[in-house]
């Protein structure tokens, strides 16, 4: 796991390097989901590719920006699910990006994963790790990741970043978002998961959320690059992570870019929406 962390880090100082290049556009390319691949999305990709076929211990790899898993060592045994450069279209407005990386043992299932990593790459570059029940935050300083300390969500927090097309909500979502803000919670959302979510993290709770709507009943973000990884580092920091009705990391995957509705937060928060979306 060790080796993995190191790969990570190591792939994380190239794709800042990257993101500081200029002249970066988009790419006539359409990943799995349809989304326009900027030239950065798919320079991360094969970065965190190079960097992850140096390791025995890893099986396969599962990219956002990659149609189907690429079998690396047929004697390993780690599954890494990432997605490369999360909200990467924000670079142009000089916006928080991310790159998100779930860690399986043996196949790409919600139950089986043993550690997810997020890299932030904002003001500074920081990278959350969870694994073996502790969730720590590293700064890079110096070409180096430092450990700063573990991260822990209070009961209740104060941030909602509510996600999706809001016209396109069920009735009773937007009921229950709007009773959150009555009761003086705290719009933060940029429309990058990684920096949203962080900064739940970070500031001692609250609740993000991108729920099925009418235009995206499923939801729009990907188990097994994006849903998961955060469910493990949510839990891990104890708080929750459901699709509306149960935990996330009980759902089976289906197909490599399965979707879920999901819910990360504080147990306060999420107890709220259990018990909305177990009533409707
Ligand atoms: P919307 C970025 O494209 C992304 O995949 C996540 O980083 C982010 O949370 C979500 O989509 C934002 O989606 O529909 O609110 O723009």
């Amino acid at each position: 796991m060790k080796l993995i962390l190191q790969a990570i880090e190591k792939s994380a100082i190239r794709i800042k390097n990257a993101i500081d290049v200029k002249d970066i556009g988009y790419s006539q390319e359409q990943n799995s989901s349809g989304e326009t691949q900027l030239q950065l999305d798919i320079q991360s990709d094969l970065i965190i590719e190079e960097e992850l076929s140096k390791i025995a211990s890893v099986h396969t790899i599962a990219s956002e920006e990659k149609e189907l898993p690429m079998l690396l060592n047929e004697n390993g045994h780690y599954h890494i699910a990432f997605d490369p450069l999360d909200g990467s279209s924000l670079v142009d407005v000089n916006l928080s990006v991310g790159s998100i990386f779930g860690i399986y043992d043996g196949e790409l299932t919600a139950s089986k994963m043993v550690a997810s990593c997020y890299v932030v790459y904002g003001p500074r570059v920081e990278l959350v790790f969870a694994h073996e029940g502790k969730v720590k935050l590293y700064l890079l300083q110096a070409g180096e990741f430092e450990y700063v300390k573990e991260i822990h969500l209070n009961e209740k927090g104060k941030i909602m970043a509510p996600g999706g097309t809001q016209q396109c909500w069920a009735p009773y979502h937007k009921a229950m978002i709007d009773a959150f803000f009555a009761d003086g919670y705290r719009l933060r959302y940029s429309g990058g998961m990684v920096p949203d979510l962080h900064q739940i993290l970070l500031k001692g709770g609250g609740l993000f959320s991108y729920p099925g709507a009418s235009d995206k009943p499923e939801g729009k973000l990907r188990q097994l690059f994006e849903v998961f990884p955060f469910a493990f580092i949510f839990e891990t920091a104890g708080g929750r992570a459901i699709d509306g009705a149960n935990r996330v990391l009980e759902k089976e995957t289906k197909h490599v870019h399965d979707t879920s509705p999901c819910f990360f937060g504080s147990n306060y928060e999420v107890s709220v929406v259990a018990d909305v979306y177990g009533r409707n």
